[in-house]
Parts: structure tokens; sequence; C-alpha cells
């Protein structure tokens, strides 16, 4: 279970962590590298976050947190494999290597010089949502909040392969964090199509206008708009264009989806799967009232997002989807990133009323009532749904 954690339950956590699997805790590696929690990270607002599990810092934001167009970074969810490493800003560096004419070396102030990108665009973890699918599946139990949208500023894939002269032939950008794992287990070494990486992919080094924070991957990460935060490598120190992708636990059994839908509970094998990439359509409610008056107007909203560039509709039901009412679309938008959306709603009844949501989105895919469950419980979008109190 979740629960809201307190500096002293950081401490706790920790300490439990290193006790109960030396697995989850190593010491400093090198001089340069840290698993040590950064102390500005934990500042009053992160503290309002829904700690997972036992690791140093695991956490999703709670839904009446994400009311704003911009996710705060300190109130932005976390999510990474076992204990980070935590790059020097001073003694890193991104090496480009691969199918390349001239492999570089770039620090942060070589990134900074190039010309930079900025892209507003959705994270969420493929993950989100896990706990809500029936029946459970195995993982972290994130139920609505590893998801946020934030401005990412850096300097294009595209331009950075183009300095490095890639070569033809390469399909696949593998990609390489410094975080490293204990012992025998398998890194979080991940590829994606080239293709999409040179569509609109950025490797950031700001994150809301401020340097990437440290739980955020600085100093710097790959943004890859539209596709489930697994492709987002954090802690960013190589990138590298090979002609075949990447193979290992976290491309061969991890972040896979079944080819087609089939029977909750029954596992898929791994031939009948593939990566998963693009979210699906989305849409929750943040704000809503718990107790309401029949016939005197209240206001709902929340926000809506997809693999797809953009939200077209949004509705709600107060009639378990036999009735929907279009919400209005807040103006701020950008390709990939979430629309907020806003509904006058006057309850004609009284009575526990369920409010549901559901978005449309700009290629027409439509949020189904259920997700399709699959073994490893990702991209879960069913319907969200709320209780309000009407009275006379
Ligand atoms: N180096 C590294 N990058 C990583 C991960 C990781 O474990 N290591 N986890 C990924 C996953 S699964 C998610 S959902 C996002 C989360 O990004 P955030 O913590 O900034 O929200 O980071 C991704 N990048
Ligand atoms: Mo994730």
């Amino acid at each position: 279970m979740s629960s809201n954690f307190s500096s002293a339950g950081w401490n706790r956590r920790a300490l439990f962590a290193a006790a109960g699997g030396g697995l989850l805790y190593r010491p400093v590696l090198a001089a340069t590298r840290s698993t040590k929690v950064p102390a500005e990270e934990i500042s009053r607002e992160r503290r309002r976050m829904l700690q997972m599990n036992a690791y140093a810092i695991e956490a999703e934001t709670p839904l009446d947190a994400l009311t704003t167009y911009l996710t705060p970074n300190d109130l932005f969810f976390v999510r990474h494999h076992w204990n980070p490493m935590y790059p020097g800003a001073k003694t890193w560096s991104l090496t480009i290597d691969g199918e390349v004419e001239r492999p570089l070396s770039l620090k942060l102030a070589d990134l900074r010089r190039l010309p930079r990108t900025t892209v507003t665009c959705v994270l969420q973890c493929a993950g989100n949502g896990r706990a809500l699918h029936t029946p459970i599946v195995p993982g972290v139990q994130w139920r609505y909040g590893a998801v946020g949208n934030a401005r990412w500023t850096g300097v294009s894939v595209a331009d950075l392969l183009k300095r490095a002269g890639a070569k033809s032939g390469a399909r696949h950008l593998h990609t390489f964090g410094s975080d490293r794992p204990p012992a025998k287990v398998p890194p979080f070494h991940r590829s994606l199509d080239l293709e999409k990486a040179m569509g609109d992919a950025i490797v950031a080094y700001e994150m809301n206008g401020d340097p990437l924070p440290p739980l955020h991957g600085a100093p710097a990460r790959l943004v890859v708009p539209g596709w489930a935060g697994v492709h987002w490598m954090k802690w960013l120190v190589r990138i590298s264009p090979q002609a075949d992708a990447l193979t290992g636990f976290y491309m061969d059994t991890a972040y896979r989806y079944p080819n087609s839908p089939g029977e909750p509970g029954v596992p898929v094998p791994p031939a009948e799967t593939h990566p998963v990439t693009e979210l699906a359509v989305k849409s929750n409610i943040t704000d809503f009232p718990s107790q309401a008056s029949a016939g005197i107007p209240a206001i709902v909203r929340g926000f809506a997002f997809s693999g797809a560039p953009d939200i077209a509709r949004v509705e709600v039901s107060d009639d378990e989807g036999a009735t929907w009412s279009d919400a209005a679309l807040d103006t701020r938008h950008d390709p990939h990133a979430w629309r907020l959306w806003s509904l006058r709603w006057t309850p004609r009844r009284t009575g526990r009323v369920s409010l549901s949501v559901r978005a449309t989105d700009s290629r027409g895919s439509v949020q189904p009532k259920d997700a399709q469950w699959n073994p490893s419980g990702y991209l879960f979008n069913g319907w969200h749904s709320v209780q309000v109190e009407v009275r006379a």
C-alpha cells in the first residue's frame, strides 16, 4: 500500500532497504557518483507524494495535485529500477558512438552551447494504473499518479546524431544511464526505434525552466514524446545508433505488451508480445465535489492525453455511460502534452452518483470502459470514475 511519507519515513525506508536486502542498497561506488538522495530533493512539496515501496524514492503524485498544465518538478512522480547513481555534473559526459562517422563525447557545457529545443509533453510510466487491473498483476502498484506534464529543454537527438555523422543502416538507438544494479541483476539498458528518436526525441537538461533535478535524471535524460516512460533514459551517459535492437531482460522480457488481446489472468508467451511504445488514450478526474446539490452546477476538472499528438474530445457521464456531456478543453496544448478539461455539471438526481470520464484522441481512438488486461499491467486506460453524494 502506498502512504504519505515524511523525512523520517525516508530514513526508515533507506535503513529498511539496507537491512532487509543488501541488494537494495549500495554504498558510493566512485567519488563522482552517489546513491544518496541529494538533500535538496527532499522538499516540503515532495512529502505530499505517495511512496510505493522500500526504495529510497519511488513515489506517485496524488491526483488532486495534478491540476496544473505543467506539473511542478518537486511533485513529479519518481520511478527507477534499483537505486540510482547520481552522476556528478562536472565529470559527467555523454558519449555518442556506434554507427557514426565521428564518435563524440560532450560535457554538459558543450550540450548547453548547441541549439536548444523545447517540448512540452506527458511523461507516464508504462505501469501507471497497474493496481487497477483485475486480476491483480505483479509490479509496483501504481494507481493514478505515475504521470505528469512538463516542459523539457535540451538538444534534439536528430541534431546530435547529425553532428556525429550517423550512418545509414542503423535502425535502433541504444541508450544507457549511469545507474547500475547490484550483482547479477540485469542492468536497465534499452533501445528504441531510431526513426522515433530522430523524429522528436531530445536529450533534455532542463525541466520546467530549471536544471533537470537529480531524481529525474540530471544532468541529462532522454525525452520521447508520446512514448511510455521506460524509453526516457535518465542519467544518460551514452547513445549509440546500431543495426539491431538491444537484447537483455529490459528488452526481451519486461515492458512487452500482447500482440492481441487475451483472457484476463492468462499468461502470454514472449513470442506473442511486442515492446511497449506509445501511450494509450486516457483521462482522469482531478477535481470534483464530494458532495453536491441537485439542480445546482458544480465544477469537475481533469486532464487527458494520448500517444497521439492531441486530444479531440473529453466527455463525462453521470449515468454509467448511458449519456455523455462534452467537457470544455483548455486552450493550452502542445503535441503529446496533456489537455486540461473542465465541465460545469448539474446533478439531476439525488443519492450516490458516479461520474466517469472518457477521452478521444486526434486519431479517433476512444478510451475504453475497461482497460485491456495484460500480464504486466501496462498502459491501464479504463474509464476513471469518482463518487459524488448528491443532496436535494
Ligand atoms: N537510467 C534509468 N532511466 C530510467 C529508469 C531507470 O530505472 N534508470 N526508469 C524509467 C522508467 S520505467 C520511467 S517510468 C521513467 C520515470 O521518470 P521520472 O522518475 O523522471 O518520473 O524513467 C525511466 N528512465
Ligand atoms: Mo516506468
